[in-house]
């Protein structure tokens, strides 16, 4: 039999060991021979594909449309919005030749799609009527990065939708950005059972091509906080570099007002981060590639009955994404180790003496609790332990950052909190300046944004000057 082991190395001894281990044993992802990229498996593409839906069927409500732009920019194009290009060029991947011979113009593999986009946009745009336009595309990037990577948080290439809508006016621009923010909200509280918090990005840290940006965040179990997804407004700075005008209803001509939001695959390394623990990785159910493993218990004198038992389970539950693993070559100890080693939130159980009773036994991934079920309640009892397994998930990320915020008006507590590698919440000035001394003074920490509504809240908790809101301060990826 396949002595294959399951997860050795242990979250608490060292996180970043058991992350890639668990992502290289469960066959999710895998490395390439190019540093920084990685394979998607198709146990990790399926999780993709379910967050695709949810966003799909999300935008679509919102008559956001999907669409398809080059894989790449002419250099002439990407220099026209210099301003914003400027600190991300040593990242800019080219082309350069075809075969032996120089092309006449180098084309960047896209970073991202404003230029490529804009410039369409500046011929298709007309009127008012044809506002607002809302695109998006679900696309590979690449961005030249030389920190060390990290599989789904940190790759040079990476999967992710990139929006990109045009408004007639600063308002209707303004409701998208936070409309947008708020269904990214769901799409990691509902769907990844991942805790976020909403706000504004600092001056320093917002998109140099934008108003103002805002983000979602949150802190990981190894105590660093991540940016989940952002939503920018990004005014007129590129209506007016691509000449994007629109005639309005009063006849006058005016520059457009844009936005431009995106989620990336990184979603799915948060989310593996946030749930796993030692025997491996913990799929909340909305994207849980199987979300539930029919698992026969084979004795020779019952094999038939258990496995037809077991296979009008799996088609009790067609509903769900179902599988029944009726291998002969492996024992069912050895079946649920690799399927809670996969994460596969709820297992089932059929045995001998539960087909005599009419009954099988469900087993949740997240705290191993057996609780036996009739099989005619089955599909309804599945469906509230999935829920239940979601909420748990939800609640338990939830409680562990909670206790992790230190909520500090004191410079020195501050300090203490973020050495102790906390989440530290503070009244803030928002000062580029002030946030570099703070990062100086902390070995590299940043902002993480500025939740709304919070002015008026005192001084700042670094230079005393009035604050324009409390800050979430974190070491962060
Ligand atoms: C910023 C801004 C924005 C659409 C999003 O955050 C969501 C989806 N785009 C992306 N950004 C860059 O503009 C950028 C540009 C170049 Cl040339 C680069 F090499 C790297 C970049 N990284 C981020």
């Amino acid at each position: 039999m396949d002595e294959k082991k399951g997860v050795t190395a242990k979250q608490d001894e060292d996180f970043s060991a058991w992350y890639t281990q668990t992502l290289l044993k469960t066959e999710l992802a895998d490395y390439s021979q190019v540093s920084g990229c990685m394979i998607l498996r198709p146990y990790g593409y399926a999780i993709w594909e379910l967050i695709r839906g949810f966003l799909d069927a999300e935008l679509g409500k919102r008559g956001v449309e999907n669409c398809y732009f080059p894989l790449l920019i002419p250099e002439k194009l990407l220099a026209k919005e210099k301003e914003h290009v400027e600190g991300f060029t040593p990242e800019v991947a080219w082309v350069t030749h075809s075969g032996d011979s120089a092309l006449p113009e180098r084309l960047a593999v896209r970073p991202t799609s404003e230029t490529v986009m804009y410039e369409a946009y500046s011929r298709w745009i007309r009127s008012y009527q044809q506002l607002p336009m809302r695109l998006n595309q679900w696309v590979n990037v690449i961005r030249w990065e030389f920190k060390h990577p990290v599989p789904f948080l940190r790759t040079r290439e990476f999967l992710w939708q990139e929006g990109h809508t045009v408004h007639p006016t600063r308002e209707s621009a303004d409701d998208e950005v936070m409309d947008i923010l708020h269904l990214y909200k769901r799409l990691f509280e509902e769907l990844l059972a991942v805790p976020v918090f909403e706000g504004r990005k600092s001056d320093k840290e917002k998109f140099a091509g934008a108003l103002y940006t805002t983000s979602v965040e949150t802190f990981l179990p190894n105590n660093r906080a991540i940016q989940c997804g952002t939503s920018h407004a990004l005014g007129q700075n590129f209506s007016k570099a691509f000449d994007i005008q629109f005639l309005d209803k009063d006849e006058k001509k005016k520059y457009a007002w844009q936005n431009s939001w995106g989620v990336s695959t990184r979603s799915i390394g948060i989310m593996l981060m946030m749930h796993g623990d030692d025997k491996g990785l913990i799929i909340p159910p909305r994207v849980a590639p199987v979300q539930v493993v029919v698992v026969p218990i084979l004795f020779d004198d019952s094999k038939t009955e258990v496995l037809k038992a077991s296979k009008g389970v799996a088609k009790a539950l067609k509903k769900f994404r179902v599988r029944l693993d009726d291998r002969e070559q492996y024992t069912s100890g050895w079946k649920f180790n690799e399927w809670e080693m996969k994460g596969v939130p709820l297992r089932i159980e059929v045995g001998p003496k539960d087909v005599k009773n009419n009954q099988v036994v469900l087993v949740r991934r997240d705290t191993g609790e057996k609780t036996p079920v009739g099989v005619k309640d089955l599909a309804k009892a599945v469906e509230a332990l999935l829920d239940d397994v979601h909420s748990s998930l939800f609640q338990r990320a939830k409680k562990r950052i909670d206790d992790c915020v230190v909520e500090t008006e004191d410079y020195d507590e501050f300090l203490k909190a973020l050495e102790d590698r906390k989440l530290v919440l503070a009244p803030w000035c928002g000062d580029p300046e002030c946030e570099d001394f703070l990062r100086a003074e902390t070995k590299g920490v940043k902002s993480l944004n500025i939740p709304f509504g919070q002015e008026g809240v005192g001084n700042c908790v670094r230079c005393d000057r009035p604050a324009v809101g409390r800050a979430y301060f974190a070491k962060s990826y």
